[in-house]
């Protein structure tokens, strides 16, 4: 059947029964697509009856439908003419894995981080409305993404501006791990509730066909469910801010999903569909572990197991070193928004449940609950990917910066991240945080210097920001030593050869070597060492500096070296505005450096699309 599906007007002509078994059919093709190129499984396991109504129901691209993070929406590609391209997913030149508007007109709004689609979805029915437009606008949002503040703020705005809005609160229990917090606790009470089921639906849509008394009847009606409910479930936040609530339902069950969203485009006003899914659903090893399979790389489909044999990343070193210095020091407590595993931060709850923090998908809050902490006298650690950063940049200027509060900032995830793409490289960190007053920003080579970063960092009493890659160390360069770090101390790492002078030579014959220095940043000191190498092969002399600091820069030290070099580079994961090539070229103006050959290597002022990191930084960085 799937064969047969290329555009959403395949599916609405399918019969119940038809849908059922396309359903499976699809589940079966996104296991084979996500076990070879690996990608969001559980969540799409877990939305694809609803995707499948939403498709039924709705006419893509007049309907808006927003999907919130986005990385549920390999169904929705699949219904909407991405069927084949779906092979190329996450790859370079290959479909996204999330929703793109370049990449179709059926996605209407790009999305990656988390709780925003509640806002654009409203921002869109209020554009509708201007426009005198008739036209469906739908966000669908997970129990985890509504956990954020934007959602709730967008919740706010939605339910008192009384406009046409449905919301699909797509509730499956879990965020990547089992979602916590004060709306779990309310949603779960909601969950308890009898499943809407079709006689039900039906008779509501029964009396609100009845001409003219029709709509009072409903009102009615709803009124009085809403006491019942209010009987039943103290607060009934949803309808006591203005959303007509539906639901719960049974998220896999098509039929009834379709009635229940037929049954919400009668309502004239902000609607919540509250739909219950199973996170891995049909897949029984992501079923028992929806969070090792909510994003996963190629796997073996028959035993769930992993292709690629596990290894040390710098996630796992920060959360092994965290643990060992919190061991020492019982001020050290630790805060994720949602993200233990991937942040490493699993061992150090267990370890020290009283002081780890997992506070939804909130990162402005975070910040801000850090700063609190540590106002009173502890050391909050905040390990959150780049990208998420992003979001909480002015929690880390005003709550922390301006009150200089001894917060260790750890920056996962930083530079290229390859296959989620656009919305989650980790490019621009550097340069914003370059910006801010009272910050210490350092970047580890490798693991050594992490661990000692982090001991530098809890000792420090001060906003201190350490930024570190996805993945693992460099497989073909290891460092030797790691030297102790000083506040904004570079470390040399190769030092230049010793010129040979040769008495009895000619001094015509004695030409000399062109001195290049390489200044690199993270994990860019191990490129270095490689250009190096091949610096060498063209009969240069070379030297290669680990900055380790972007913020304060080693100033005197760099200036020295950059008088001593006829050519010098510069290399970073990250823009190539405002980070270290920016401040290499600071120096160098305001010295007045003449004669310097200076080349950088950063990412270019773009998004960079998806792909593996080694494409990426072949394609923009440098090639050897
Ligand atoms: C701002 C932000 N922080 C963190 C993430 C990482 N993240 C991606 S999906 C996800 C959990 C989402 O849970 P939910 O909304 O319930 O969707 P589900 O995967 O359970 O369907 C998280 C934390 C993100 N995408 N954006």
């Amino acid at each position: 059947m799937l064969e047969k599906i290329n555009s959403p007007e395949d599916v609405k002509n399918l019969s119940y029964n038809q849908k059922k078994e396309l359903a499976e059919e699809i589940r079966k093709y996104v296991l084979d697509v996500v076990s070879q190129n690996g990608g969001h499984l559980a969540s799409n396991l877990g939305v694809v009856e609803l995707t499948i109504a939403l498709h039924s129901v709705f006419d893509v691209p007049k309907d808006k439908i927003v999907w919130d993070v986005g990385h549920q929406t390999y169904i929705h590609k699949i219904i909407t003419g991405r069927r084949e391209e779906l092979k190329t997913l996450r790859k370079l030149d290959g479909i996204a894995g999330f929703p793109k508007t370049k990449e179709s007109k059926s996605d209407c709004f790009n999305t990656g981080h988390s709780s925003t689609s509640i806002s654009a979805a409203l921002g869109m029915a209020r554009a509708r409305d201007i426009k005198g437009e008739k036209n469906s606008v739908i966000a669908v949002i997970g129990d985890g993404a509504l956990t954020g503040g934007m959602a709730i703020e967008a919740l706010n705005d939605a339910g008192f501006s009384k406009c046409k809005i449905t919301v699909i609160l797509n509730d499956n229990e879990m965020s990547i791990s089992p979602n916590i917090g004060g709306l779990n606790m309310f949603l779960s009470k909601l969950r308890t509730k009898k499943l809407y089921t079709k006689s039900n639906v039906s008779l509501k849509k029964f009396i609100w066909k009845i001409p003219i008394i029709g709509k009072p009847i409903v009102k009615i009606v709803q009124r009085l469910k809403r006491s019942i409910k209010q009987l039943i479930i103290p607060k009934m936040f949803f309808e006591d801010i203005g959303f007509t609530y539906l639901g719960p339902v049974d998220g896999h069950n098509i039929e009834e999903l379709e009635n229940i969203l037929k049954l919400s485009e009668q309502v004239d006003a902000p609607v919540l569909i509250h739909v219950l899914t199973k996170k891995g659903k049909g897949y029984e090893i992501a079923e028992k572990n929806p969070d090792k399979y909510h994003a996963t790389g190629p796997f073996d489909l028959e035993t769930g197991k992993s292709k690629k044999a596990k290894s040390q990343d710098y996630s796992k070193v920060f959360g092994n070193k965290l643990v060992e210095l919190a061991e020492k020091n019982e001020k050290i407590v630790a805060i994720t928004a949602s993200m233990k595993d991937g942040t490493g931060l699993t061992e150090f709850q267990k370890k020290f449940p009283t002081r780890f923090f997992d506070i939804g998908i909130a990162e402005q809050h975070a910040i801000t609950l850090a700063a609190g902490m540590a106002m009173e006298g502890l050391i909050p650690v905040v390990p959150i990917y780049s990208s998420f950063y992003q979001r909480c940049y002015d929690q880390v200027i005003h709550d922390i910066a301006i009150q200089e509060l001894p917060v260790v900032l750890c920056v996962d995830r930083a530079g290229i991240v390859g296959a989620d793409g656009e919305t989650h490289q980790g490019l621009l960190d550097m340069a914003f945080f370059r910006l801010v007053p009272n910050l210490t920003i350092m970047a580890p080579k490798d693991f050594k210097e992490l661990e000692n970063m982090l001991e530098y960092a809890v000792n420090l009493k001060k906003p201190v920001i350490i930024r570190y890659p996805r993945g693992g160390e460099d497989s073909e360069i290891k460092f030797e030593k790691c030297e102790e770090i000083k506040t904004g101390k570079i470390e040399i790492i190769k030092q230049y050869e010793p010129e040979e002078k040769d008495e009895n030579q000619e001094e015509l014959d004695k030409e000399e070597k062109q001195k290049v220095t390489i200044i690199a940043i993270g994990k860019m000191v191990a490129h270095a060492m490689k250009m190096a190498n091949n610096l060498e092969k063209e009969n240069k002399n070379v030297q290669v500096i680990n900055a380790r600091f972007l913020k304060p820069l080693d100033r005197q030290a760099i200036l020295q070296e950059l008088k001593n070099a006829n050519e010098v580079i510069t290399i970073e994961d990250g823009t190539i505005i405002n980070g270290l090539a920016t401040a290499i070229k600071e120096i160098i103006a305001e010295e007045n450096l003449q004669n310097i050959t200076l080349k950088t290597y950063a990412y270019p002022d773009k998004f960079i699309e998806h792909g593996s990191v080694d494409e990426l930084e072949k394609k923009y960085l440098y090639k050897d």
